[in-house]
């Protein structure tokens, strides 16, 4: 598994639960299509897309989580793939997007929360910030988003970010991938890049 990465020395991961849009927003980065909301959860293997000339690969790692079509098995397994590949390529990773739905993240948060579990997407972006992956939340599908700070800080506050959510901007992108409006996302890609002097990659964002 996880075998089809390109050798590329900088990357960018997207990576969330299935279906709160990683595929739209990767055809938004990159111009490509790739299959949008058709067998959610399935798709095991990364997509990657590359630029000819350039050391550099954005990555859409599968979607993990909670479909009931998918057995726990190959969940577990499926999260423990994703894990493996950004230990593995840490290194190269100049940025990690964790992709979520700006819509139901906090009730999914929740609905998780207790002594003994830590909420997939909790755990996801602690992890990143572990094996030091400068990392920002995509808040996917704001369009659907009525009380929009609200959301936000709600958020921002179970990801242990205080509120206001306002404070967090380099952390906390409210996007909507379906509408083409993904601003607030590549200013904070862009500003994580800077920090790793790869504003030579500011043309992918
Ligand atoms: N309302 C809304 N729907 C979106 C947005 N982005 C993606 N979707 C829809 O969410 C569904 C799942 O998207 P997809 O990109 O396949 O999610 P993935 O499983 O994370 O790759 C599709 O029906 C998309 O059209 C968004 O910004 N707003
Ligand atoms: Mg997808």
């Amino acid at each position: 598994m996880f075998d089809t990465r390109p050798d590329r020395d900088g990357e960018v991961v997207l990576v969330g639960r299935s279906n709160v849009g990683k595929s739209t927003l990767m055809r938004e980065l990159t111009g490509h299509t790739f299959e949008t909301g058709r067998r959610p959860g399935v798709t095991r293997e990364p997509n990657h897309f590359d630029w000819a000339g350039d050391d550099f690969v954005i990555t859409d790692l599968p979607g993990f989580g909670f479909m009931e079509s998918v057995p726990e098995a190959v969940r577990e397994r499926t999260k423990t793939d994703i894990v493996r590949y950004i230990e593995d390529h840490a290194d190269e990773i100049l940025v990690g997007v964790l992709v979520v739905d700006g819509k139901a993240a906090v009730d999914i948060i929740d609905r998780h929360s207790s002594p003994d579990e830590v909420p997939y997407d909790v755990e996801m972006f602690r992890f990143l910030r572990d094996v030091d992956v400068p990392t920002v939340v995509a808040v996917n599908k704001m369009d659907k988003v009525d009380d929009r700070d609200e959301r936000l800080n709600e958020l921002a506050e179970r990801l242990g970010l205080v509120p206001p959510w306002q404070q967090w901007q380099e952390t906390v992108a409210p996007i909507s991938a379906k509408r083409g409006n993904v601003s607030a996302l590549t200013e904070a890609v862009r500003y994580h890049l800077h920090e790793q002097e790869r504003d030579d990659l500011f043309k992918h964002f």
